[in-house]
């Protein structure tokens, strides 16, 4: 493979909107960020907690494109108590010199001129400035205060920014340094971040895994110092995204073991590509454009199904497996498939209604070309899997006659059921979806108390039986056959899959409720599961919330407290003083509270904590159970959690 060096000869920013005279100069770069500061959510999306954690990627994307271009090996991403982030590598360090245009330090104009970042160095793959990618002078001017440190040939610079961006002195040098590399640390605005300036650590360690599977051989260390341990994650995956399909594949049946990797480098674009078949039958495929997840697929998942459905088809007919006139379709070569697609590319162009669809015409036949040729090299060279492959693409095939006969029998029968809700449903009275709530209940006793306790005029409570089937591992027949998913679809109202229809959804709120252990973590993992395979617009829309039942009661005399977290019980005692008198009782199921204390904890909307589920969350659902857990929390409590009730349960 090529070394990705970019050509870094090119030292100059371009500049947007600078004049030359200096007094101007400066007036424009406080308008800048001022501009930033009057409307954050055009820069950053929002400033909710996902805009917060926006401003950790916009710093490490700049440290990860270092580490592309050749220079940084190490990245470490720090929470410091306090809820400051800290990001480091050991690159060249930033630019110190005079920058041309703006007459100060090119570290000073890298922070201060909107977009400067963006525009910096020329040539190959850099992943800042990238789709949301708006700088760092954006994350500058949303912090109350950011120091840079740099360490270039010997000397230590030291540059502080305060009350949104503005420079507290010139760089300058602090000290002398046998080390190379740039530091950035910053304080979130709370004037910007209203609703919370707490980072997730979750939430980081997930996208810092997936940046460290994307980006072969970077070591990335993660470090929490908030609470009284430091947690520390250090990744760094000598196989790429090879080992990203391993890890999605972890808990499968696998129908091969070795896993398919290609790569491959063509007018400046790398493509990588991996994949390996489970015994499942839901494709798992995510492509990515420098290390952004196209959602919306676009060329290069094109590219990647063309030369996978040709290779296939080819070697099917060529070992007489199929009739030359037979063809496997598309979704019959991808059933159980896992596969990562990842192109560096240095001019991305996206398209699509949230702009995560790949639009560059020319990577089609790039990423075809690549996988075509390696991977009928590689069937050729692993014949047993070759097979294994095939064999299974028959049975989709076959599978998916039989399927089209089952599923055109069910949606003749919802059609019929449609005008009876489920038995099971005890409905709400609105009929006004946007104040609609359904609760799927676990069990029959937990059902019955939230029937009792809840407020019937917009909550509903669907009682699920059992464990629901899951959808992951049962073709299509099968699902729509299972009674819990029928209900639950006829509750709901608005169809599913290609024929759904989210206007049609009863209610605007859907609200798993299961119980805080192992059992109850899985039922929801396999809802979560269900709604990302079949009715995906519904987590996408942000109707879908998992209710956050407490652990504990704590009750002195007269004074009950409901407790959410281990960590919060101490709290709550401390604040008790005496506790010889003090009751706790930890909740082990749903069916333990009463219709009234169900409804005081954990259904009441003015007190009840809840998660919203986000699309990103549910993507890897079964792979990795915290992820499922959303980043905002209902309604108007002022704390947000830090990890989720189930977070430490080992699934
Ligand atoms: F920009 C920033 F503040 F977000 C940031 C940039 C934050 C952190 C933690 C690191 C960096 C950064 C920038 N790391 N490494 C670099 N490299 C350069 O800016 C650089 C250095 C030298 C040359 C050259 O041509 O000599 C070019 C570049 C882009």
């Amino acid at each position: 493979m090529e070394k990705n060096v970019i050509d870094l000869k090119e030292q100059e920013i371009e500049l947007e909107k600078v004049d030359h005279s200096y007094t101007a100069d400066d007036i424009q770069v406080l308008e800048g960020l001022e501009a930033v500061r009057k409307r954050p959510g055009m820069y950053i999306g929002s400033t909710s907690a996902r805009g917060l954690h926006h401003l950790v990627w916009e710093i490490v994307d700049n440290s990860i494109d270092e580490a592309l271009a050749g220079f940084a090996t190490d990245i470490y991403i720090t929470i410091e108590k306090g809820n400051i982030i800290r990001v480091e590598d050991n690159g060249r360090g930033m630019p110190v010199g005079i920058h041309k245009k703006t007459g100060v330090s090119t570290v000073e104009t890298i922070f201060t001129v909107l977009h400067a970042g963006g525009k910096f160095g020329g040539g190959a793959y850099k992943v800042s400035g990238g789709l949301h990618g708006v700088g760092a002078s954006v994350v500058n001017a949303l912090s109350e205060w950011l120091e840079v440190n740099v360490h270039q040939d010997g000397k230590e610079y030291f540059l502080r920014f305060e009350n949104g961006g503005k420079p507290c002195d010139a760089l300058q040098v602090i000290g002398s340094t046998d080390k190379h590399g740039s530091i950035v640390r910053f304080k979130a605005d709370a004037d910007i971040f209203k609703e919370t300036q707490i980072y997730d650590f979750d939430t980081l360690n997930s996208r810092i895994r997936q940046l460290a599977f994307l980006n072969k051989n970077i070591k990335l260390v993660l470090s929490d110092e908030r609470g009284e341990d430091v947690k520390k994650i250090e990744y760094l995956y000598e196989g790429g995204i090879k080992e990203y399909v391993k890890y999605l594949n972890q808990n499968k049946t696998l129908i091969h073991e070795d896993i398919v990797y290609v790569e491959g480098i063509e007018n400046g674009i790398l493509a990588e590509i991996s994949m390996q078949y489970n015994d499942g039958f839901m494709p798992n495929i995510y492509s990515f454009c420098n290390n952004i997840n196209t959602q919306e697929g676009g060329t290069h998942e094109d590219g990647f199904r063309l030369a996978l459905g040709r290779v296939i088809n080819n070697y099917a007919k060529d070992n007489n497996m199929i009739k030359k006139e037979e063809s496997l379709l598309g979704d019959d070569v991808r059933e159980g498939l896992t596969a990562i697609i990842s192109i560096k590319h240095p001019d991305p162009q996206y398209e699509g209604q949230t702009k995560t669809k790949l639009g560059n015409s020319e990577v089609r036949k790039i990423v075809s070309g690549i996988l075509g040729e390696q991977l009928e090299r590689f069937f050729l060279e692993h014949p047993d899997t070759a097979r294994a492959i095939v064999d299974k693409a028959i049975l989709a095939s076959k599978a998916r006659l039989a399927a089209k006969k089952a599923r055109e029998l069910t949606r003749r029968k919802n059609v019929l059921e449609i005008t009876s809700l489920p038995g099971k449903l005890a409905d709400c009275s609105s009929k006004d979806a946007s104040e609609c709530e359904i609760y799927i209940v676990e069990g029959d006793s937990a059902g019955g108390s939230a029937k009792q306790g809840r407020n019937s005029k917009y909550q509903a409570i669907l009682p699920l039986r059992g464990k629901i089937l899951n959808v992951e591992k049962a073709r299509i027949n099968r699902i729509f056959d299972n009674a819990e998913i029928r209900s639950m679809i006829t509750a709901f109202g608005c169809g599913i899959g290609e024929e759904m229809d989210v206007t049609k959804l009863r209610y605007h709120k859907i609200i798993i409720m299961t119980d805080a252990d192992v059992d109850g973590a899985h039922i929801c993992t396999l809802l979560l599961t269900f709604f990302y395979r079949f009715l995906r617009p519904v987590i996408e829309g942000g109707y879908v919330y998992i209710a956050q039942p407490p652990l504990f009661k704590i009750a002195k005399e007269n004074k009950v407290t409901y407790v959410y977290r281990e960590e919060e019980r101490d709290e709550v005692l401390k604040g008790f003083g005496d506790t010889s008198n003090v009751n706790i009782q930890r909740y082990k199921g749903l069916g333990e509270m009463n219709p009234e204390q169900l409804w005081e904890t954990t259904m009441d909307p003015e007190v009840r904590m809840m998660k919203k589920v986000s699309i990103e969350d549910a993507m890897d659902a079964d792979a990795v159970f915290e992820m499922l857990m959303g980043e905002e929390v209902e309604p108007r409590r002022n704390f947000i959690q830090e990890n989720a009730v189930y977070a430490n349960l080992d699934i």
